[in-house]
């Protein structure tokens, strides 16, 4: 550890790891809302010691996804019924093509989604300290801090759906829609008839290769929306690995 860090922390009572999980948290909250004016009701110091509160002084291994309630109860966030995109498995290809368009949002679009996007984070039992290394890994045990954090935005982030959502799965795997995933135990279950109108599936496949619409998991899928909720499923190629590689961007623009 240089000196300078030493000496910038000394009136701090926090380590150099919780001082620089609070930066990049707060830098990265205030990066979005200069850029999407619509989140300027938010206050980025109220909403990290929301986030903080859930972890900090916890066994990692034991928070609960509802000790994130307080976090999401103060992330003001307007629900954009119409544009919401889900996705399993496909979480490269889902960002390379929203990152090019605005027409539609992920959870990975929304404020908390933005902030915590490839971070780690946890505490520690009879601790003040906010760790970013050394924290338990996705299966490691159920109540991460990490998956809790997903499991409870990707709640809030269903609970709001309205009107027609999409959802891009993995035409390329044995499973699109894996039981086990978020999408299925927790996003899909929490989808309100009254306010979802359908759900479109884009099943992204390597051309005419892997699982098409009539997979038997994706018939599950079907089972468990309708007659709730209109179904829909379509296979597009990737376009990162066919020649026409409008065809995605296409497709799903031809949903709006
Ligand atoms: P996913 P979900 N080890 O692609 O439906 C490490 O399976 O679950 O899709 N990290 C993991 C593991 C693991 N075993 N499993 C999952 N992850 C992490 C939120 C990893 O970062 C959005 F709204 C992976 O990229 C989507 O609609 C991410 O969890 C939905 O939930 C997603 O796993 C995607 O979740």
């Amino acid at each position: 550890i240089s000196l300078g860090v030493v000496h910038s922390h000394a009136l701090s009572s926090s380590s150099p790891s919780s001082e620089s999980l609070k930066k990049t948290f707060i830098d990265k909250c205030e990066a979005f809302i200069q850029n999407n004016k619509s989140s300027s009701a938010n206050n980025c110091q109220k909403i990290w010691s929301a986030f903080q509160q859930a972890f900090v002084g916890r066994d990692p291994c034991n928070v609960p996804m509802e000790a994130y309630d307080p976090l999401i109860h103060t992330v003001i966030q307007d629900p954009v019924c119409n544009r919401m995109l889900f996705w399993s498995k496909t979480k490269k290809i889902v960002h390379d093509f929203t990152e090019k368009r605005d027409c539609f949002l992920t959870l990975e679009d929304t404020l908390v989604g933005f902030i915590m996007n490839g971070l780690t984070w946890c505490g520690k039992e009879e601790s003040n300290e906010t760790f970013t290394t050394g924290c338990p890994g996705w299966t490691d045990c159920v109540n991460n801090t990490v998956r809790s954090f997903w499991n409870r935005a990707s709640a809030a982030f269903a609970d709001a759906a309205c009107g027609d959502v999409t959802a891009m799965l993995n035409g390329s795997i044995a499973t699109p829609f894996s039981p086990t995933s978020i999408f299925a135990t927790i996003e899909v279950k929490r989808f309100k008839a009254a306010k979802v109108k359908s759900l479109s599936v884009v099943l992204v496949t390597k051309e005419n290769k892997g699982t098409t619409c009539d997979d038997p998991s994706l018939q599950d899928l079907q089972k468990e929306i309708e007659p709730k909720l209109k179904y829909n499923c379509k296979a597009v190629p990737d376009a990162y690995r066919t020649p026409d590689r409008q065809d995605l961007s296409r497709k799903l623009s031809d949903r709006l």
